[in-house]
């Protein structure tokens, strides 16, 4: 291996089926030779550990003991190593684009207050995120260890696995106990996810139910249990239950659903009403042809709206062309889509 002259300055291993307390040492040339790092573990996850001495070219032994599976693992030198930072979109087509870091506030007014999971930070494996596969399953958005699936015309992180993670940089501008709402599918009956700020945990356990499918999103509630603290904060969500596919979080008070208002405000939405009523109705101000679906995706059929029709029209006009109380999926004429509920 050649570690370069500046060296290398981490090894990180994925270690999976750990039954006992393990390690593994890194030494050089020889299996006796001289070791330039040790990694202990008793449980599975990723390990860092750094390492002195990892310079030049040299043959690399590992030495394993205990009892595990190496899932994979790699060196990182200092010169190729980035700081973890928020990542931004914007910055892929254009390198000198600047982003601001979203927000967790007492309320959620719109784009900025919606954090996409899809957005994790920079700064690679073992400190944006962790995922015990190198490849992106999803194939979608990043190309990184992350897995991103499609999500209508946006993205949301898939084939999550207990253990895994996620951390976004958030600029927190209300203190105190904060609701969010966190927008997640999943095919399984239960799963679940942990949030942390600071590596400190802000929340139990959440306890997501199924959704019935991968592609059918729904929302969770909550409260966090501990105070937030205003500023720069490193928010992380930890996989606790294998199989749950994350949209997006947004903290603060909303009026009605935050669900209601980021379908209002992703797409084309024009700037004309300031409330989160107003977003959210910005979905059902065009005039045209509604199209309307099940959950399953079957096309059920489709009624119109005059100009500057609101959300009440819309299901009004729902249950007007005879569609019973249920869940819909309705795409307006810009082909934004929106989930929604037609009461008895
Ligand atoms: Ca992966
Ligand atoms: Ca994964
Ligand atoms: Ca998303």
């Amino acid at each position: 291996m050649e570690f370069g002259d500046a060296g290398a300055e981490s090894f990180s291993a994925s270690v999976l089926s750990v039954k006992k307390a393990s390690s593994i040492t890194v030494r050089l040339d020889k299996v006796d030779g001289e070791i330039v790092g040790k990694a202990e573990f008793s449980a599975d996850g990723l390990v860092t550990v750094p390492l002195t001495g990892a310079v030049g070219k040299h043959d690399v032994f590992f030495v394993f003991a205990g009892d595990f599976e190496a899932d994979y693992w790699e060196f990182e030198d200092s010169k190729t190593s980035i700081p973890q930072g928020p990542f931004c979109k914007a910055k892929l087509g254009d390198p000198e684009a600047k982003c601001d870091l979203p927000v967790v506030g007492a309320k959620i007014e719109g784009t900025a207050n919606f954090i996409d999971f899809e957005n994790y930070d920079v700064g690679g494996a073992g400190k944006a995120y962790y995922d015990m596969d190198t490849k992106n399953q999803g194939g979608e958005y990043r190309e990184d260890r992350v897995d991103i699936v499609k999500n209508g015309d946006g993205f949301a992180v898939g084939y999550t696995q207990k253990g895994e993670w996620l951390e976004y940089t958030v600029n927190v501008q209300a203190g105190g106990k904060l609701p969010f709402e966190l927008s997640y599918a999943s095919g399984m009956d239960n799963t679940g996810v942990q949030l942390f700020m600071d590596d400190e945990p802000i929340t139990d356990t959440l306890a997501l139910t199924g959704t019935g499918e991968f592609d059918t999103y729904g929302t969770f509630k909550g409260t966090t249990t501990k105070e937030l603290t205003k500023g720069e904060h490193v928010l992380k969500v930890m996989v606790t239950s294998d199989y749950v596919n994350l949209d997006w979080i947004a903290f603060g008070e909303s009026e009605g659903s935050a669900e209601d208002i980021r379908n209002g405000t992703t797409g084309i939405v024009p700037k004309i009403a300031a409330g989160a009523a107003g977003m959210a109705n910005a979905f059902a101000r065009a005039a045209g042809s509604y199209r309307v679906f099940d959950l399953m995706g079957s096309e059920l059929g489709n009624i119109r709206l005059n100009a500057g029709a609101t959300l009440t029209d819309l299901k009004a006009g729902l249950k007007t062309a005879g569609f019973g109380s249920g869940v819909y999926v309705v795409r307006n004429p810009a082909g934004k889509t929106l989930k929604l509920q037609v009461g008895e």
